[in-house]
């Protein structure tokens, strides 16, 4: 698109089922902020929207482990949320909520809309149910054993040991999680959306945008052409929880909510424009871009699009920035494991240092693949880099000036080389910048916005005005012109990345923010101008406050957050059942990896009375030279079978901890192999 007019600017809509952490804000909120601040400040219109997401069954399942009603845990988590999100200054123009009346109407008039025009197919199919809670189970409501790797607990829609992605139907043994019971299967008639049937709109629409991001582009094209295409989809469900379908015969039946949720950034547009909302959604001149993670690339760049097309009056997104996934010291994020740094406990822990976060986030922000955060890493960005670079340049520069001038910016001499290049990197700054920011490049752009700190720092510390000042007087007038200009560019420009810092600066140097292009200058304070005294922009931070992070994520999350639930209790066996197992002590005598798999380790165990192998998914965990030796439990009665070509006789038996380690479940004192463990 050329020039657009106007920008609506959307991130997410996170579920309201629980507090955000840093995963959410590098992947979403923090690039779609600097985003539209920076668009903000080159003067363009723009509107940065987005609320909680109340709907689904992320929600009903939060509120069956609370023990409280949907409505409970979204009017919670939805105050949390959003307070965690001024905290960090994300400038949403509206955060709206899904629940509210206005969506609500919105949404369902949409679907109608939709209905009327004959783009939904009605169809019949089979489906589990759960005969004692008397409803239908959405994926997630049905648990039992994964085809795959034969965890018992796996989720109708997942694996959550090996990853793999299921349907219902293919677990062994399904079980109802919200009853235990043994799910049946009953025929209900769901409203689809012929995706099939779209699918060359939808492939020249995304052939259309081969300026997308290429994570982006990729994915969406291997969803076209993989698996057989694009296969109709069910826009509505079974559940009580939800915006109800507005048909006469749909009792029971709500939208499916990644039919409701992209719909709610049309419905916050409503409620912030009021009748103007239409602009910034019909009108071809405006460009809708979505920020999202890259695990709901398909809803923004397939399904919502195919919605949109459907109706007929919107326009379609122009850019969807999607990024990858921020891992946390090595781990993926998880919040059931409490492996995770809360914003809102980011915001007591680190009172006023909102702009760490914001800076450590967006210098390691996973924009081309998935990358790691470490409390080291965060710790070295601060104090090598904001407090020893860009704090100790800015605060030099205010100290001297009271020190030699009383704060009042000196008359410069003539510029030396130096000083010119310096401050042509100045002018050069907003255009350099802003064309990796043009391009969703964000540490690219923030890398550039620091490298003016770090020449001025660099200029300082070789000019060293604190030894010309005795006898080049005019000479340190004119460094300290040219470095208190540094300051302002600093100021200026900091704005998208580091909001509190750069208004703090700017008061400091008196400064009103001035446009993006304004900048495009070599001088920003004339002298004569006073300027305040400062305090210092950045704090050290210690490593025994690093410390207390890294333990507390440690902690055990049944400790930390009361609400966890663990997998819950098997149902009752009696003592024969019991007896039927054999378990014996073993010692591990060799251990190598099945070849062409990440997870198996191939072990010959010694039970005593024989030697066994045994084929166990600990790869991962354990390097096989490490345990050899190692005495274990075995499960010595299990039914041979066969693992990628190797046959497994027996199974060693495992505890996993908190943080998702495993353990050997072994035998405190060092018993002869084959001794029964009872
Ligand atoms: N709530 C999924 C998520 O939080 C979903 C996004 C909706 S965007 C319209 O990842
Ligand atoms: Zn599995």
């Amino acid at each position: 698109m050329s020039a657009p007019k106007r920008y609506t600017v959307t991130a997410a809509l996170p579920y309201a089922n629980g507090p955000v952490h840093i995963g959410h804000l590098a992947g979403c909120y923090l690039p779609a902020d600097i985003y539209v601040r920076y668009l903000r400040q080159n003067e363009k219109d723009v509107k940065f929207i987005c609320g909680s997401d109340e709907h689904g069954v992320a929600i009903i399942m939060k509120a069956k482990a609370e023990g409280v009603s949907p409505q409970e845990i979204v009017d919670k988590y939805n105050g949390i949320m959003q307070q965690a999100f001024e905290g960090f200054g994300i400038s949403f123009d509206i955060y709206s909520r899904t629940s509210k009346e206005i969506h609500h109407k919105t949404a369902s008039d949409f679907f109608l809309k939709l209905y009327e025009k004959g783009a939904f197919t009605e169809k019949e199919t089979e489906q589990y149910y759960d005969p004692e809670a008397e409803q239908f189970l959405a994926d997630r409501y049905i648990e039992g054993e994964c085809p795959n790797c034969h965890f018992p607990d796996a989720y109708g829609d997942q694996c959550e040991n090996c990853g793999t992605s299921l349907s219902p139907t293919d677990l062994i043994n399904p079980r109802s999680r919200l009853s235990g019971a043994k799910p049946e299967r009953r025929k209900t008639k769901h409203w689809f959306l012929p995706l099939d049937h779209l699918s060359g709109r939808i492939k020249s629409f995304i052939q259309s945008h081969k300026d997308w991001k290429p994570n982006v582009y990729g994915q969406c094209m291997s969803w076209l052409d993989d698996s057989g295409g694009l296969q109709a989809r069910s826009m509505t469900r079974d559940l009580d929880w939800g915006i109800k379908v507005p048909l006469p015969d749909a009792e029971g039946k709500v939208l499916y909510v990644w039919f409701d949720a992209p719909i709610g950034y049309i419905s916050a547009t409503k409620e912030l424009m009021g009748d103007d909302w239409e602009t910034w959604w019909k009108d071809e001149d405006t460009a809708l871009i979505h920020f999202i993670g890259k695990d709901n690339i398909v809803f923004h760049c397939i399904i919502f699009p195919a919605m949109l097309m459907e109706h007929g009056e919107f326009i379609l997104p122009d850019q969807v920035p999607a990024n990858e996934f921020l891992n946390l010291e090595g781990k993926k994020i998880s919040t059931s494991r409490n492996w995770a740094v809360w914003l809102h406990e980011y915001l007591q822990d680190f009172p006023d240092q909102q702009d760490v976060l914001r800076y450590a986030l967006c210098a390691a922000a996973p924009e081309t693949k998935d990358n790691d955060f470490t409390w080291k890493d965060f710790q070295t960005r601060n104090n090598s880099e904001l407090v020893a670079i860009y704090g100790n340049f800015v605060n030099r520069v205010l100290v001297l000036m009271q020190k030699y001038y009383n704060g009042t910016v000196p008359q410069p001499a003539a510029f030396s080389e130096t000083d010119q290049e310096l401050l042509q990197l100045l002018a050069d700054a907003p255009a350099n910048i802003g064309q990796s920011l043009d391009q969703y490049r964000f540490r690219e752009a923030l890398s550039a916005y620091i490298q003016l700190a770090r020449s001025g720092n660099k200029y300082l510390a070789d000019e060293e005005p604190w030894k010309l000042v005795k006898t080049d007087p005019e000479r340190t007038q004119t460094i300290l012109y040219v470095a208190t200009q540094v300051c302002a560019a600093l100021a200026q420009l900091g704005e998208p990345f580091l909001p509190f810092t750069s208004a703090r600066l700017r008061s400091f140097l008196h400064l009103d923010l001035m446009s993006w292009e304004a900048c495009k200058r070599k001088e920003f304070i004339p002298a004569g101008s006073q300027l305040e005294k400062g305090e210092l922009l950045f704090q050290k931070i210690e490593d025994d406050k690093v410390q207390t992070q890294l333990d507390k994520l440690k902690r055990n999350p049944t400790q930390n957050n009361p609400s966890q639930k663990l997998i819950p209790l098997k149902e009752e066996i009696t003592f024969d059942d019991f007896t039927k197992l054999d378990i014996r002590t073993g010692t591990i005598l060799a251990a190598e990896p099945v070849p062409k798999t990440d997870k198996l380790l191939k072990l010959t165990v010694d039970i005593g009375v024989e030697t066994r192998t045994i084929v166990s998914g600990i790869a991962e965990h354990f390097k096989p030279e490490d345990i050899i030796g190692q005495q274990v439990s075995v499960l010595a009665n299990l039914a041979p079978k066969k693992l990628r070509g190797v046959e497994s006789k027996g199974m060693v038996l495992m505890a996993e901890n908190a943080e998702g380690k495993l353990v050997f479940a072994q035998p405190s004192d060092t018993m002869e192999n084959g001794s029964v463990v009872r």
